[in-house]
């Protein structure tokens, strides 16, 4: 068994709907869905205000209608989202290399070896919370544990805006008053069959043997078995090694034409340079690039061999963008810039090949 882990588990409050709020104050004291609002539409999210009526994701817009009949409902603007989210994951990644997003809005981190902030997690998570709330503009709700489960749990117990720890000696007495309902991979079927079988918290299922939960529940009866003891070995798992840094910006009005574009590449040039010194750290670059939308949707991209810049500025990206917009003024309605970086693992292979 590997030694005592800190988990922290990182999950945004309302997400679609907090991005909408903080855009536009006067969504901020209203009930609001965000999703379709059509025949058909669905709820993706909604506020907490409009929870308090019963509306919930997934739900049919006209339910949630009949439910909370003041109900306010956007719809969604996912660039908007996933640009929010690199922001959070961003800040995620600035304390620990050792984060696995699992969406857009949640993450997990292993903090064992951060000697920041005094090597505590819960200090960790305070922090976090309260720099996403300042740089950010939204709420997220952590939890602390010694493993994923618990952890994802944690963040859920005192949500909104909220924190919960489960420190290693509280776990016995946590798991014993858990609700199987609350266990990953639990959903109504399971939760039935196992009510069936007269278990309703962990602490029931705890006397069961992990046999009897084996025989009925096959390889998943095993990880209710572990569970239900707070058991969880499941590693943070980190996906790739950058290849590329990039930063865009969709904008609620479009830009008219291209000196506006100009301007906002200023903004986006020192983003990128913040980016790079968070994520690139000091891998050589291979390529810059530049990509447009314009307001039919319609996207390009340009891409040049750049390998000489550490820094790329403003005047290494104005060639790329003239040279990709020409010289006609149509509406911006997206822009984005970027490095790719030197693939150095290839030579070398090669080299060793060779030697
Ligand atoms: N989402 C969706 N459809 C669903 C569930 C979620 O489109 N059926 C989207 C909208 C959510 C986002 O994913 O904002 C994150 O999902 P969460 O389950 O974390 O829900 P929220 O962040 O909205 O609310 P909270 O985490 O406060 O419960
Ligand atoms: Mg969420």
């Amino acid at each position: 068994m590997s030694g005592q882990r800190k988990i922290i588990h990182v999950d945004c409050d309302s997400f679609y709907a907090s991005v909408e709020m903080r855009d536009d104050s006067s969504l901020r004291d209203v009930p609001l869905a965000v999703g379709g609002d059509g025949g058909r539409g669905v709820v993706a999210t909604c506020n907490y205000k409009a929870r308090a009526f019963g509306v919930r994701s997934a739900m049919p817009a006209s339910e949630a209608r009949r439910l909370c009949p003041g109900l306010v409902m956007v719809p969604p603007d996912m660039p908007r989202y996933r640009s929010v989210s690199q922001h959070v994951m961003g800040i995620l990644r600035d304390l620990t290399d050792l984060v696995e997003p699992l969406s857009l809005d949640e993450a997990f981190l292993d903090v064992s070896d951060v000697t920041e902030h005094r090597g505590s997690a819960t200090l960790m998570a305070r922090y976090l919370r309260e720099r996403i709330r300042e740089e950010v503009g939204i709420t997220v709700s952590a939890g602390v544990a010694p493993n994923k489960f618990l952890a994802k749990i944690a963040s859920d117990w005192k949500k909104p805006d909220g924190l919960f720890v489960i420190r290693p000696d509280d776990v016995a007495d946590f798991v014993r008053a858990l609700a199987v309902e609350k266990l990953f991979g639990v959903g109504k079927v399971t939760a039935a069959k196992l009510h069936g079988m007269g278990i309703e918290t962990c602490g029931d299922m705890q006397s069961v043997g992990p046999e009897v939960l084996t025989e009925r529940f096959g390889k998943q009866g095993y990880r209710l078995h572990e569970m239900a003891h707070g058991r969880d070995e499941r590693q943070v798992v980190v996906a790739r090694v950058a290849k590329s840094v990039s930063v865009e910006r969709t904008f609620s009005q479009d830009l008219p034409d291209r000196s506006a574009c100009e301007t906002v590449m200023v903004d986006l040039v020192a983003e990128l340079e913040r980016r790079l010194a968070r994520k690139g750290g000091s891998k050589p670059i291979h390529k810059l690039f530049v990509k447009i939308r314009y307001s039919d949707f319609s996207t390009h991209t340009l891409e040049r061999v750049r390998e000489q810049v550490a820094v790329p500025q403003l005047d290494d990206y104005l060639p790329l963008f003239r040279e990709l917009v020409g010289e006609t003024d149509r509406p911006v309605r997206l822009l984005g810039l970027g490095v790719r970086f030197r693939n150095d693992d290839a030579p070398v292979t090669q080299l060793r090949l060779f030697d």
